[in-house]
This record gives structure tokens, C-alpha cells and sequence, in this order.
């Protein structure tokens, strides 16, 4: 890919490397997306062989774009991009290339330690004894459930299989991991066996300035069972996950993805003239969330946009598009 009017712009193999390992959801789940994409651009960066300013912007800014091509919904690959934009500075290649290293080595710190944090709080919530029900599979919730596990409480979890891409298998072993155990249901179950949970934990790819989660499919219909049933549903959700364009309007693109993910081609065939989608994320109105837990406070969802003000003001910019 070539930065539109210029000649000689390329991207990294790396870049391209890890734009499709993120299609392809070797690397997935909001928080490893934004971390990839960090390093990505650090890669760009270290390699690049400009020789103005001008063409390493521009080839920091092409490869942004080859890396927001790949996955619509999890706000952490465009925020993490804006963070290291943001610290880009510098009037020759040498100052503009360690700007981009030290900017993604903080932000990648941060990520580290927002995770931690949040995980001492989303623990707080948790008692010695209780029933968790797992949709997905996200490391903030695991956070949460790591640090309970340090406090010394028992936990014991029931894990949805998260049809189609089965992340709930991967939940299930990490929690193995903290030794908790385990139940694993099929996505149907879920209602059944809420009956039995203390809470719902899920993560979230993006959250609204009006407090609405997007997340894996199936976490809609799993908050709206929970809250028929006074079940407390808890979003463990970094700030990277705050989307700064829902502050002017803007919505989530909600990532549809290929239908053999859903049912193998021959026994498509075998039906016969069927439309399959795969919608990979759905959005959860904030009157079934009780609390967005992140690492700066557990907020009510409906109050998170004070938050998302505080942190981004009213404009969200887009440092990698083309200047003029
Ligand atoms: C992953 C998913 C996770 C969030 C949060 O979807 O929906 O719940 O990304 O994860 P996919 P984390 O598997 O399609 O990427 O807390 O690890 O950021």
C-alpha cells in the first residue's frame, strides 16, 4: 500500500505482517489488538530508511491506515495509534524515530499497569465463594479475577463456549490457570445457569459516551437475561476501550465476518439457499450494565462520558490521514 500522490512510501513487512496476523485474529481481543498495533508502528519506525521528516510521516501515517484496515470495532487500535500520534515530535528523522519508540514504550507500560489496576478493583467485587459467569474471552475480566485470586478468594466460573469462534475454551484454560473451576456451557445455556451466578463479567471492545457496550456477540441477550433475574452484569474495560468519536455522535461499525465461520461449507450446501451473517460484536444499552470497571474507578454507565470528557475533551482527531 502507497501513500496516496507520493512515489517511494512504503509500509514495513512487519506492519503488513501483523495487520493480517490481526484480520485473522491471531492476535485478538481489544487489549493484545492495540498492543500489536503499537509495536507495529515501533517496527515502521526502527526500520524506516527516510530520509525527511516529511516521508517518515508520511509513512507513519500509511502504515496507521494498514493497520486500522484490518478490524472496525475495538476502539483500542485507533486509541492506541492517537496516543503514539500524539507524541510524535521532532524536526529531524532521528527525533521523529525516538519519539515513536519512547511514545509506544509508554503506552504499551500503560496498558500494563491500567490492566493491573482495574483488576485490583473489578476484584473488589468479587467475594470469597461466588459464582462468576463468563462470556468471551477478555484479560481485563481475567485481571479482575487474578487479583481476587491473590486476595485469597475461592471463585468458581461458568463459561459460555461463545459460539462461533469458541474464546470461551480459551477463558476456561486461563482460568484453569488460576485455578478456579470450571463449567462450560453452550451459549443457550446461559439463562439456566444465571440462576447459580453471583455475577456476570464480560469485556468490552468499545464503550459509548452514553455508556453502551460493544462487545463479543451473545453479551446483549446474556446482560438483558442477567438483569430479568437481578444478577449484577460488571464490564471490566481499560480507558483504552473509551471511544472518543460516540463524544460527536459517531457509532461503532459493528465487524461482520465470513459466514464459514458460522457453518461449514457442506453442510451449507446440504441446506440449500440460505443467507448466513456473522455479526462478530453486539451493543448493550446501559440500563443492563451495573458498573464499567476501569483502572481510574468503577463508574455507573450512564456517568462514563465525564470520564471520556476528562480524557479526550469534546474532539477526537485522526492524525493518520492524509495532510495536505
Ligand atoms: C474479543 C472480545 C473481548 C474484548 C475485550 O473479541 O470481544 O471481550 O476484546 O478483551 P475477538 P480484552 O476475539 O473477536 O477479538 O479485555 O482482552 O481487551
Amino acid at each position: 500500500m502507497k501513500e496516496r500522490g507520493t512515489a517511494d512510501v512504503e509500509v514495513h513487512p512487519a506492519v503488513e505482517e501483523t495487520a493480517h496476523q490481526i484480520a485473522e485474529m491471531e492476535v485478538r481481543g481489544a487489549a493484545k489488538i492495540a498492543e500489536t498495533a503499537a509495536s507495529a508502528l515501533k517496527q515502521q519506525a526502527e526500520a524506516s530508511t527516510a530520509t525527511t521528516a516529511e516521508t517518515f510521516e508520511q509513512e507513519m501515517r500509511l502504515a496507521a491506515r494498514v493497520l486500522l484496515d484490518t478490524r472496525p470495532t475495538a476502539v483500542s487500535l485507533p486509541n492506541s495509534l492517537r496516543y503514539i500520534f500524539r507524541r510524535i515530535d521532532g524536526e529531524s528523522v532521528d527525533e521523529l524515530r525516538e519519539s515513536v519508540i519512547t511514545g509506544t514504550r509508554a503506552f504499551q507500560n500503560q496498558l500494563a499497569s491500567a490492566q493491573e489496576e482495574l483488576g485490583g478493583i473489578g476484584a473488589n467485587r468479587l467475594q470469597d465463594g461466588d459464582t462468576v459467569l463468563f462470556h468471551c474471552h477478555s484479560t481485563d475480566v481475567l485481571s479482575c479475577v487474578a487479583a481476587a485470586r491473590e486476595q485469597g478468594k475461592s471463585i468458581r466460573a461458568i463459561v459460555k463456549e461463545t459460539r462461533p469462534r469458541n474464546q470461551g475454551y480459551i477463558t476456561a484454560r486461563e482460568l484453569r490457570e488460576l485455578d478456579v473451576p470450571v463449567t462450560l456451557i453452550v451459549d443457550g445455556a446461559a439463562g439456566r445457569y444465571l440462576e447459580e451466578a453471583d455475577h456476570v463479567f464480560v469485556g468490552a471492545d468499545s464503550v459509548t459516551a452514553d455508556g453502551a457496550v460493544v462487545n463479543k456477540i451473545g453479551t446483549r441477550p446474556l446482560a438483558v437475561s442477567a438483569r430479568e433475574r437481578d444478577t449484577p452484569v460488571v464490564v471490566a474495560a481499560q480507558t483504552v476501550k473509551l471511544d472518543p468519536t460516540t463524544l460527536s455522535g459517531h457509532a461503532v461499525e459493528i465487524e461482520m465476518r465470513e459466514e464459514s465461520e458460522v457453518i461449514a461449507a457442506d453442510d451449507r450446501e446440504d441446506i440449500g439457499d440460505i443467507a448466513v451473517e456473522n455479526p462478530a460484536f453486539d451493543v448493550t444499552p446501559p440500563r443492563y450494565v451495573d458498573a464499567i470497571v476501569t483502572e481510574r474507578g468503577q463508574f455507573p454507565p450512564e456517568s462514563i462520558v465525564f470520564l471520556m470528557r476528562e480524557l479526550f475533551g469534546t474532539q477526537s482527531d485522526q492524525p493518520w490521514e492524509q495532510q495536505e
